[in-house]
């Protein structure tokens, strides 16, 4: 059965990670198919607190879901011949199966070569001579009938794919050659199964549910080859598309575990009081302990049930999540990286990344290193500028650090800062929805000027 990916976006939080394997097990309560819990890299410290405590196997790492090798082979099941066969079993394993086509395997599946019908004709024929040798034919053929498998197979100029190779780079080797089917192999050189040229047009994509964003350049990268069947997020509209009417919830509210709980609670569907701390621990770090001004009373009111199956308190809990995230060991980078999200308008490309800390005082004091690794990162990806926003969750304000060739665009609407050059932003702890609305509407602007 093919695998459905329930997967977050790209540099995962805490949210994108609970809703993924949340809605996973939502998925899972109601329908039979093969639903995986995915995260697009790396998790994150809190990530990894959250799900050890709570008592949850990491989701599987998937940084790539373009259509590949592997995703054209039917899981049927494998059926070959070994080097040790005769030819006369073979012929019968042949006219058993038939088959026109067989692998060679190890008894570890791993593949030696190829025989094929076509093949098997051409060593007779070029044995009795074309025909010139007919009266000796029992012989020849006796000889040829008692041969072994390793004796004819095909070893050379195959053309074998691997399960991981893109299907736009098999399609070219496919259409160079001229073989009805083609063994694929794994890494190790097992063998999975053979694909034809007639797999390529039925096209079967890798099936995903995106969870917490809907921007292709957050997403996981190949996201345009996959089919996409679901969208659950709580971000604005962005630019993927679709070729087939899909599912579609996005809701203003303050994290997308409240919307997979809401499912949840709405169809009575059992959850345990785990994944209700799951859940809750995805609402509390994305509301920021409901303090974020994304935070609605729908978060409330699903934070509150979830309180009441997991046991946990909100705010102790709250708190443990976010003294685990110990900044000051982390690089420049590592501190920008983690939370970083691209955006595009036109042709500007631009990233805003976020931290939420405590103590403003410390990371302010690394800013001159911080703006310097900011602007390494512009020059890499080509940002027209980046933020990063150093939020205090219990302050309830933050201080912009802008880097890029056009940081000025960001000090035109949130201000210069003060004779420090510091941008302190009272009441701003929201990147969706205090920083990024603000600055797609200075380029705007800009781009109809
Ligand atoms: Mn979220």
């Amino acid at each position: 059965m093919k695998p459905i990916y329930v997967i977050g976006h790209k540099n995962p939080d805490v949210d994108s990670i609970a809703a993924a394997i949340a809605y996973k097990v939502y998925k899972q309560s109601s329908d039979e198919g093969l639903y995986i819990a995915a995260a697009a890299g790396e998790l994150n410290e809190e990530s990894n607190f959250v799900l050890e405590r709570l008592g949850f196997e990491a989701p599987v790492i998937v940084r790539n879901v373009r259509t590949t090798v592997e995703d054209l082979l039917d899981n049927e099941k494998i059926v070959y011949v070994t080097a040790e066969m005769t030819v006369v079993e073979l012929s019968n394993f042949m006219q058993q199966h038939r088959l026109k086509t067989l692998p060679v395997l190890d008894d570890k599946h791993k593949f030696l070569g190829l025989l094929t019908i076509g093949d098997l004709a051409m060593i007779f024929m070029e044995r009795l001579g074309h025909g010139r040798d007919v009266d000796n034919s029992p012989e020849i053929l006796r000889e040829i009938l008692g041969k072994k498998v390793a004796d004819i197979m095909k070893t050379r100029d195959l053309v074998l794919f691997e399960s991981q190779e893109s299907v736009a780079e098999a399609k070219k080797h496919m259409m160079a050659s001229r073989f009805r089917n083609y063994p694929v192999v794994d890494e190790e050189n097992r063998y999975l199964g053979m694909i034809s040229r007639y797999d390529l047009l039925g096209m079967k994509r890798k099936k995903v549910i995106l969870v917490d964003h809907n921007e292709e350049k957050q997403a996981v990268d190949g996201v345009e080859e996959a089919e996409i069947l679901e969208i659950i997020d709580h971000h604005r509209v962005g630019d993927l598309q679709t070729i087939m009417p899909i599912y579609f919830h996005n809701e203003p509210v303050g994290s997308t575990c409240t919307l997979v709980a809401e499912r949840f609670l709405n169809n009575s569907v059992y959850f345990s009081p785990d994944l209700a701390g799951l859940m809750l621990s995805g609402i509390l770090t994305d509301t920021m302990i409901f303090k974020s001004p994304t935070t609605t009373a729908k978060d409330r009111r699903v934070a509150a049930e979830l309180e009441r199956v997991s046991g946990l308190s909100p705010l102790e809990w709250g708190k443990q999540i976010y003294s685990i995230s110990h900044l000051e060991q982390h690089s420049e980078e590592e501190l920008i990286s983690e939370d970083l999200k691209e955006y595009v308008s036109g042709n500007t490309i631009f990233a805003i990344a976020q931290v939420e800390t405590v103590d403003l005082g410390r990371l302010s004091q690394r800013k001159d290193k911080l703006i310097n690794a900011m602007n390494r990162l512009c020059e890499r990806y080509n940002y027209a500028f980046m933020c990063l926003m150093v939020t205090d969750i219990f302050e309830e304000a933050t201080e912009l650090i802008v880097a890029g060739e056009r940081s000025d665009l960001v000090e035109e609407v949130f201000g210069y800062g003060d004779t420090a050059g510091r941008i302190y932003l009272h009441g701003v702890m929201s990147r969706k929805k205090q920083v990024v609305p603000v600055i797609y509407e200075a380029l705007r602007k800009e781009q109809i000027i």
